[in-house]
């Protein structure tokens, strides 16, 4: 492994991506306001800029999903930032906690539309609400919660929605589940990384390894502290890395062998190490990191 940057290449576009944005595209004449989640660890990364472009005549809502796994303080931050732009909503699709808030803002947003057309003699009996976001940000489980109901898949891997589907949620609201998509270009390494590191791109796009050595070089960077926690990593240790030609390298090594992930011969496993390290960082383990600060 090199210490030096290299370009990461995942410059790819799945066909059935393509496929879901000509959807997207599509219904959003059905539709009267658009839910575009971001993961609340990397709202930059994680924004897909192809469904900015296509929703930016919609009433729209925007979500910082997964906002349990970031930092709180840096949550707030980004919640004001976005606000400038749209109803902004902090959430957590996996706890009851403020979802309520979420049917109650696409109300909001409707509320003088429905008006007039009470005026004008029409009353409109649903409103139609789309849920797009990347893959794996929580579009379905978020839906799943609103709902009250499982009848989605989800799992913990990106590309589980493989077709739209819409689920009634009470008497005047219908919500459509979307399948994630990204977009065929990423503006830089570092979205790519971001986007690598939190899941969204499927992990046989790229080596477990490489993802999990440019995680540690951030981490090493900017989150010392919760790395030296997590694994029982001293001061003492940390400044003898310092003084290593690959640094990043010699912490991974020092990870592997503080958690026992060694071949028989007594090398280090790179790949069950790098395995660790990334579910580590995607379950929490490491502490509530944003990758992203206003
Ligand atoms: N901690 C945490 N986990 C979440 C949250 N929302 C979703 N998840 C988890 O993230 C994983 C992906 O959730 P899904 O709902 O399948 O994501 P999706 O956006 O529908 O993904 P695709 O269908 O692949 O586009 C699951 O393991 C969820 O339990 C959240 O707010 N916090
Ligand atoms: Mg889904």
């Amino acid at each position: 492994m090199q210490e030096n940057n290299k370009n990461i290449n995942i410059n790819w576009y799945p066909g059935h991506m393509a496929k879901t944005k000509r959807e997207i595209e599509e219904d959003l004449k059905l539709v009267d306001v658009v839910v575009e989640l971001l993961d609340a660890r990397i709202p930059i990364s994680s924004r897909n800029p192809e469904i900015v472009k296509l929703t930016k005549n919609k009433k729209k809502i925007i979500l910082l999903n997964k906002s349990d796994l970031s930092n709180e303080i840096i949550n707030k931050k980004w919640l004001e930032v976005f606000s400038k732009e749209a109803p902004t909503l902090l959430t957590d699709a996996n706890s009851e906690k403020g979802i309520e808030k979420i049917t109650k803002k696409v109300d909001f947003l409707m509320e003088d539309e429905i008006r007039k057309q009470k005026e004008r003699g029409r009353i409109k009996k649903t409103i139609r609400v789309m849920i797009v976001g990347i893959p794996n940000v929580g579009k379905s489980s978020l839906i799943n919660r609103i709902s009250k109901k499982s009848k989605l898949e989800v799992a913990n891997r990106p590309g589980v929605t493989k077709s739209k589907q819409w689920i009634r949620i009470n008497n005047n609201q219908e919500l459509l589940d979307t399948p994630g998509v990204l977009w065929p270009k990423f503006q830089s390494n570092e979205i790519a990384l971001n986007l690598a590191f939190t899941g969204t791109i499927k992990d046989d796009i790229l080596e477990t390894t490489e993802i999990a050595y440019e995680l540690l070089k951030v981490l090493c960077n900017k989150h010392k502290i919760n790395l030296m926690e997590r694994y029982k990593i001293t001061e003492d240790e940390f400044t003898k890395l310092e003084k290593e030609t690959n640094k990043i390298y010699s912490l991974m090594q020092l990870i592997a062998k503080k958690r026992g992930a060694l071949k028989p011969g007594g090398d280090i496993d790179e790949e069950r190490i790098s395995r660790i390290i990334l579910d580590d960082f995607r379950s929490c383990k490491l502490g509530r990191i944003s990758l992203e600060e206003p």
